[in-house]
């Protein structure tokens, strides 16, 4: 359970996507290779009447000749089984946004403060991940609470990302859009 092994990686438990919908601030992230969002970072899942989950999120980019922008993008969930691992197929607003199809895995949440996001977009020979990404969501625009640090600690070591992530701050910059 800490050889690092995509494969090894234990994911939440009975995940409900009912109790995961709503807003998600995220936190901290660890890049992937390549386009992806710098800040101001937030999530919003949704259920819809047949169960399945869809989410959109935003993020401060910037575009070629550094011009900033607020990066409007859509993701569809397919189920897979286990409850708590999706297929996500994502895409932007606007037509200069990557689109792709990732991993989407929920490690670990309580639903109401925290949750811990994995992606592995390639995995090497060895079995460990050589490319990914991950979230750290909070409930709260204002971080983690002291008592889910540890938890989320330890999470991060058991996904082999700690020490990877930056923290994500919220300026209020895609509050308007
Ligand atoms: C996630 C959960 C909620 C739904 C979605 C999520 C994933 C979002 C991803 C965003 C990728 C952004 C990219 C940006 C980009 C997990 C939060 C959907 C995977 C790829 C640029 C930057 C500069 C440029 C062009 C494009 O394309 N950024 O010149």
């Amino acid at each position: 359970q800490h050889d690092c092994q995509v494969s090894n990686i234990q994911v939440m438990q009975n995940f409900d996507r009912s109790r995961y919908t709503g807003r998600w601030y995220a936190v901290a992230k660890k890049d992937p290779v390549g386009l992806f969002l710098l800040d101001n970072v937030v999530a919003q899942f949704s259920v819809d009447e047949s169960g399945k989950m869809t989410a959109t999120a935003h993020g401060r980019v910037i575009i070629l000749n550094n011009w900033e922008m607020c990066a409007n993008m859509f993701g569809t969930f397919e189920d897979t089984p286990d409850p708590a691992k999706f297929k996500m197929r994502y895409w932007g607003a606007a037509s200069y946004l990557q689109s792709g199809n990732d991993d989407h895995w929920v490690i670990d949440t309580d639903y109401d403060n925290y949750a811990i996001h994995y992606s592995c977009r390639e995995v090497d020979l060895d079995g460990t991940c050589l490319d990914g990404y991950s979230f750290i969501f909070s409930r709260h625009p204002t971080g983690l609470r002291p008592e889910d640090q540890k938890i989320v600690t330890n999470k991060k070591k058991e996904i082999c990302f700690l020490g990877k992530y930056r923290r994500v701050g919220h300026t209020g910059f895609c509050e308007s859009s």
